[in-house]
């Protein structure tokens, strides 16, 4: 249970500290923190994460990361506190109705006024959050209520028993992309995040193989094909999607960062499909060729035995897989030169070029900023599913050190990395504290280019110069670290980065890598978002 005290919530301490209950207690500087915590283990562990937050401050604070969930369709409780129902209008310390401001963002949102209900109220939270499409939920008791004494009848736990699945997909609508995958010249296969929140990892990599479609991994379905793979294509994704003729996407929306489901020669737009863990996720802004909706598991191992019988893939180019691969490997020998670039003020990519000598295979690795995280996401290509954390489609800055809190303690012994823009580290930094009051050590590493980077740059391009977008060049954070009962150093020079991360991974407290980095860098973008 993730939180940050307020009076409104003692009695779920209590119970804690009682022994009545079951729960870590992790208390933070922030609700922010609290709920990207929540969110981050929900996405590391695939079981529902919890957060309790106090009456008004503490629910508003929380609305970006409960929203920053909802677009992650992570399962989320977020329990609160509220002001006391017998006075309510008269104007209780903190009095709001909070439900209507999370209805927007939540799968659920209501208060819960009578003691003997409250146990099942939270049941019926975590049931919600964790049936597919999966999401946060909000629930708040008035004061009365959490404070009270009742007997009840308490439900059987929902929580102990799997997570409900969702259905499995229409045959027939399996059966309709089964032909157009086998009728295909030049498929692709797009992996989303659902992909690992729905446990449909290992089917999809077998579907993959079998059918020998070329992969793209977005978000937290990096990974389920393993770097070096010889289908996955992730970095020659722009070839792939402007030459494929049919472009299967799975477990993730057809938002900016898919082109909004636009893909292929603009002569001959490539047929679309798209598949989803229910209905509501399918795309309706964009001409489907086919689509389903359903457990993602099922759906691929329903598509790999249709198309891989007899007849199997006859209009596939043999050509195809390989010429991409070719491409993933022009790519990487681009690179290669940028992540071992000896120039000083450091390229960012450098920084990049001495984790991967590092990475372990099981690392998490989170990013938090702007263009630093960008490069990230170019150079970092995880070993196996579900330890990437990006904040995904909503773009918030601030889940850093939320997300590293609860990686460091879903993933005990795995090396946990923090990739931290200087003006991302503005919004959380101060839960280094929390790191170190809770003994969780991770590697923070901060792209420390003393700029909004991803504002300096789009400015500048769009009004030929920039304001508001500088920070202090080479701030010390650091120091910020040290301060906090951490530890770190300030890295100039690209020969320092190596050994510093070593330093770091060896320190066994959190530990700041604070790396100045060439402000004129500016990560190569083509999409805007907008
Ligand atoms: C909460 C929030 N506020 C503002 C933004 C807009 N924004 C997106 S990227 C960015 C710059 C990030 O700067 P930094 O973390 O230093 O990374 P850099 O681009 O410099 O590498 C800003 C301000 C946002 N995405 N989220
Ligand atoms: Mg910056």
């Amino acid at each position: 249970m993730f939180t940050l005290s307020g009076g409104h919530i003692f009695p779920l301490y209590d119970a804690v500290a009682r022994g009545e209950a079951p729960l870590r207690m992790v208390d933070v500087r922030h609700e922010q923190t609290a709920v990207f915590a929540a969110e981050a283990t929900a996405r590391l562990t695939r079981a529902p994460g919890l957060a309790a937050v106090t009456a008004g401050p503490g629910v508003t604070n929380a609305v970006s990361a409960v929203t920053t969930a909802w677009f992650n369709g992570a399962p989320v409780v977020v329990l609160a506190g509220r002001a006391p129902d017998y006075r309510w209008g008269a104007g209780s310390l903190q009095e709001i109705d909070h439900p209507p401001l999370l209805a927007p963002v939540t799968k659920r949102a209501w208060t819960e006024h009578e003691t003997a209900k409250v146990a099942a109220a939270v049941d019926e939270a975590f049931r919600i959050a964790r049936s597919p499409h999966r999401g946060p939920v909000f629930l708040d008791m008035s004061l009365e209520a959490i404070y009270g004494q009742a007997e009840a009848d308490l439900p059987d736990v929902s929580v102990a028993e799997p997570a409900p699945a969702a259905p499995p997909p229409d045959p027939g609508d399996v059966g309709r992309i089964a032909d157009l995958v086998r009728a295909a010249r030049r498929p692709v296969l797009i992996l989303g995040s659902d992909v690992w929140l729905g446990g449909a990892q290992d089917a999809a990599r077998r579907a993959a193989e079998e059918l020998r479609l070329p992969v793209v991994a977005n978000g937290q379905a990096r990974g389920v094909l393993p770097r070096g793979h010889d289908l996955l294509v992730t970095r020659a994704r722009s070839v792939a999607l402007r030459e494929a003729d049919l472009v299967l996407v799975a477990g993730a929306p057809l938002d900016f960062r898919l082109a909004y489901g636009s893909f292929g020669p603009e002569n001959s737009p490539a047929q679309v499909v798209h598949v989803a863990d229910g209905p509501g996720g399918v795309a309706a802004h964009v001409p489907l060729a086919a689509s389903a909706s359903g457990d993602l598991a099922s759906f691929f191992d329903g598509l790999a035995a249709r198309v891989s019988g007899p007849g199997g893939l006859d209009g596939s180019d043999p050509g195809w897989a390989p010429r991409l691969a070719e491409a993933v490997r022009a790519a990487q020998d681009r690179d290669a030169p940028l992540l071992a670039s000896e120039a000083e003020p450091v390229h960012p990519a450098r920084v990049y070029g001495e984790l991967l000598r590092v990475l372990d295979d099981d690392a998490v690795v989170i990013g938090d900023g702007g263009d630093f995280v960008s490069f990230a996401g170019k150079y970092i290509e995880p070993a196996r599913p579900g330890g990437w954390l990006d904040p995904g489609p909503f773009g918030c800055l601030g889940t850093g050190l939320g997300y590293a809190i609860a990686a460091r303690l879903a993933r005990p012994s795995a090396q946990v990395v923090l990739l931290l823009g200087d003006g991302a580290a503005g919004f959380s930094l101060m839960d280094a504290d929390t790191l170190v009051r809770h003994r969780l050590p991770v590697v923070i590493v901060c792209g420390n280019n003393g700029a909004w980077g991803l504002e300096k740059h789009p400015m500048r391009a769009l009004y030929g110069y920039d304001v508001l977008a500088d920070l202090q060049p080479g701030c010390r954070y650091d120091e910020v670290v040290r301060a906090l009962g951490g530890a770190g150093e300030l890295v100039t020079a690209p020969s320092g980065i190596g050994p510093a991360l070593r330093r770091a991974f060896a320190a066994g407290v959190p530990y700041l890598v604070n790396v100045v980095t060439d402000p004129e860098i500016a990560y190569p973008r083509s999409t805007t978002g907008v």
